[in-house]
C-alpha cells in the first residue's frame, strides 16, 4: 500500500512539474498555488496541546468535492511553534479530513502528508460533499505529538 502510495505521489509530482512548466504558455488554466505567507506567531490554528500552529498556506488543487481519482485535492500547511519559529523536527502521523457537523469522514480516503522543513504537503485528499470540513493533522513536532483541526469550506 505504502509503495503505491510513493509511486502515486511520485506521479503526481510529475504531473505537477509538467504543469509547471507548461504554465507560461497555457492561458490561466492551471490555477498558481495562492501566496504562502511568512512563518509568524498568529498563523493559523494552535494545536490541541499549543504544541503548534498551522494553517493551508496553498492549494495545489481544490478545494472540492471529490467524484474521483482526478479530482483529488492536494495543499500545503505552514506548520510553526507558538512563539512563530519554524520546529526543527516534524514526523506525520496522521492526516485525514472529518466533518464534525455530520459526524463522517472521507470513505476510502487515504491522503499522502510529507513534511518538508516547516511545509507540509498533503495530496489524495478527498471530500465527499460540499459544506464544512476539518483537516484533521496529527504530528511529532520536536518531539511532542499533537493534533490540530483546520477548517476547510468545501464549495
Ligand atoms: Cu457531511
Amino acid at each position: 500500500m505504502r509503495r503505491r502510495s510513493l509511486r502515486r505521489l511520485s506521479v503526481l509530482l510529475a504531473c505537477s512539474l509538467v504543469l509547471a512548466c507548461s504554465k507560461q504558455t497555457s492561458v490561466g488554466e492551471v490555477p498558481a498555488p495562492r501566496a504562502t505567507s511568512a512563518p509568524d506567531s498568529t498563523l493559523g490554528q494552535t494545536s490541541k496541546k499549543g504544541v503548534f500552529r498551522a494553517a493551508i498556506t496553498a492549494w495545489f488543487a481544490g478545494p472540492r468535492v471529490t467524484f474521483g481519482e482526478e479530482s483529488l485535492n492536494s495543499l500545503q500547511v505552514t506548520l510553526v511553534l507558538p512563539n512563530g519559529t519554524k520546529p526543527t523536527s516534524i514526523a506525520v502521523r496522521e492526516v485525514f479530513p472529518y466533518m464534525k457537523i455530520h459526524g463522517h469522514g472521507a470513505p476510502g480516503d487515504r491522503p499522502i502528508a510529507e513534511a518538508k522543513e516547516n511545509v507540509l504537503t498533503v495530496s489524495q485528499l478527498g471530500f465527499s460533499m460540499s459544506g464544512p470540513w476539518e483537516l484533521n493533522v496529527r504530528l511529532l513536532v520536536d518531539g511532542q505529538e499533537d493534533v490540530v483541526e483546520i477548517p476547510v469550506q468545501v464549495p
